[in-house]
């Protein structure tokens, strides 16, 4: 059984120029061609394909919100919906023997993506000389070169502003200390987006260190139980001496990575909707196949609620992302909004595709099912970029004025 409304049951494509549907299509073909056939192997073996950044640099997939550098210059809503792709499976269906089956793709491919273009590129763009943007930008937008971004310690996740690693200035430049924790993509980085604390005035800003730098390291994070077809690591500096050429001059203070963290948000409120509708997908044909009690799953009313819970979440939180992203283009974003689409479609995916895996019963267990490997990156997706509970504390805070982080 299939039709238009089953995919898209408010009518999202209506919603779309011409140009988003276009990127989407790019962003589509290529995740069907080149990601699908690689996750499962990526999921077991926790290998990075380093092939991958540098193909989605030739689609134009790379801070595509960009104008000039060799960026795409396209919508946030053109951006979202290709976030949405690199989770997702396709809408077409894909012939295999007799059957058909559903395209599929992972959250950790979207995380090495929107890191590349939310908070490496975009920062460079915002904060950088022009020096710096001729410098990399253009590198970064191909994949020629890959980013990571650290603002994250191991004593300080949700509370930066507690942030230990320090600049210090010197002769010839600054002198990084500190460490970071949890950093995708940092272990194949070629350059590191670090946030340090400024000794001469006590300001958090922003430094683009490049890889090989003496005192500079990023071990890998291994045997993750999540996002494992993206890479993530520690960082390290020990003394690490960076050039003038290094400070990224055009922001200060904590308000200079938290805006960063607007954009990558954004990316994964509608990223973690194509990782939802894939679970909505495969539990519905599992329940339509499978027969208990003489009756296929599908047929109790139990199963229908799962389903139905699901693809309403899918579809009320794509509209709100839609609308998110329409006004982040007009220039007329709140910080708050990205807080509402970010905990809503986050905690939605995480509880909905918990709900559906249901329906696999035993096959639950079987990576070859799917579902329970988005469940694992879906609990990553609701702590990375502010965890459920802080993003329930911002928007507490914004309604009543009163900010409950601390005592
Ligand atoms: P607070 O006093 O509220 O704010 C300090 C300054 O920042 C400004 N600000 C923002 N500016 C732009 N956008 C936002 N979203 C902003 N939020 C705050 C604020 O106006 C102020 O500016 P100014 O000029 O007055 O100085 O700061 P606080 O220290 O009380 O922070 C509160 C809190 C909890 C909201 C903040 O610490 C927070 O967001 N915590 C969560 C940390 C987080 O999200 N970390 C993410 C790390 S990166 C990551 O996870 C990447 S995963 C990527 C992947 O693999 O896909
Ligand atoms: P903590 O801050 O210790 O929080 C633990 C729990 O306490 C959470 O449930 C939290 O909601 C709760 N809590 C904390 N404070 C409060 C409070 N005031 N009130 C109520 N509850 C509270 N970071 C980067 O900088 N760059 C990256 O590229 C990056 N990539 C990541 C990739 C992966 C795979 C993972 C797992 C993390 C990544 N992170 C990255 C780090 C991520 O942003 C942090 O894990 C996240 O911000 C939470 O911080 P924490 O882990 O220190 O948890």
């Amino acid at each position: 059984v299939s039709s238009p409304w089953l995919n898209d049951p408010l009518n999202l494509e209506s919603l779309l120029t011409e140009e988003e549907i276009a990127v989407r299509e790019t962003a589509r073909q290529y995740c069907q061609e080149n990601l699908l056939p690689r996750i499962i192997e990526a999921q077991r073996t926790e290998k990075f394909n380093s092939a991958i950044i540098p193909e989605m640099g030739q689609l134009g997939l790379l801070g595509p919100t960009i104008t000039g550098y060799g960026c795409a210059g396209v919508s946030s809503v053109a951006y979202g919906l290709v976030a949405r792709e690199v989770e997702r499976r396709a809408m077409f269906f894909v012939k295999y023997s007799s059957s058909y089956i559903m395209a599929r793709v992972d959250s950790g491919y979207r995380s090495t993506m929107s890191v590349q273009s939310s908070l490496v590129m975009h920062p460079i763009n915002e904060f950088g000389t022009d020096q710096q943007k001729e410098k990399y930008l253009p590198r970064l937008a191909k994949g020629e070169i890959i980013g990571c971004f650290g603002l994250t310690e191991p004593n300080h996740g949700s509370d930066p502003s507690g942030m230990e690693t320090t600049a210090e200035e010197t002769d010839g430049g600054f002198i990084l200390n500190g460490s970071k924790a949890w950093i995708s993509n940092a272990p194949v980085a070629d350059i590191f987006v670090i946030w340090a604390r400024c000794k001469w005035d006590g300001k958090v800003r922003g430094f683009v260190l490049e890889k090989g730098l003496p005192g500079l390291t990023a071990p890998a994070i291994k045997n993750k139980l999540a996002l494992r077809a993206s890479l993530t690591g520690s960082i390290f500096l020990d003394g690490v001496r960076a050039s003038h050429d290094a400070l990224l001059p055009g922001g200060s203070g904590l308000s200079a990575p938290f805006s960063c963290l607007n954009n990558a948000r954004y990316g994964i409120s509608w990223g973690v909707m194509g990782a939802l509708e894939d679970c909505l997908t495969r539990a519905r044909e599992y329940a339509l196949e499978r027969k208990q009690f003489k009756r296929p799953l599908a047929s109790f009313q139990l199963v229908q609620e799962k389903l139905v819970n699901a693809q309403s979440a899918v579809a009320l939180g794509l509209l709100a992302s839609l609308q998110v992203g329409r006004l982040k283009d007009a220039g007329e974003l709140a910080p708050e909004m990205v807080s509402i689409v970010k905990r809503n479609n986050c905690g939605a995916a995480l509880e909905h595709s918990r709900s559906v895996l249901d329906v696999l019963g035993g096959n639950a267990c079987s990576d070859e099912y799917h579902i329970g490997r988005h469940v694992a990156n879906l609990q990553i997706t609701n702590t990375y970029e502010g965890t459920y509970d802080i993003h329930t504390l911002i928007l507490g805070k914004a309604m009543t004025g009163i900010q409950a982080f601390t005592n």
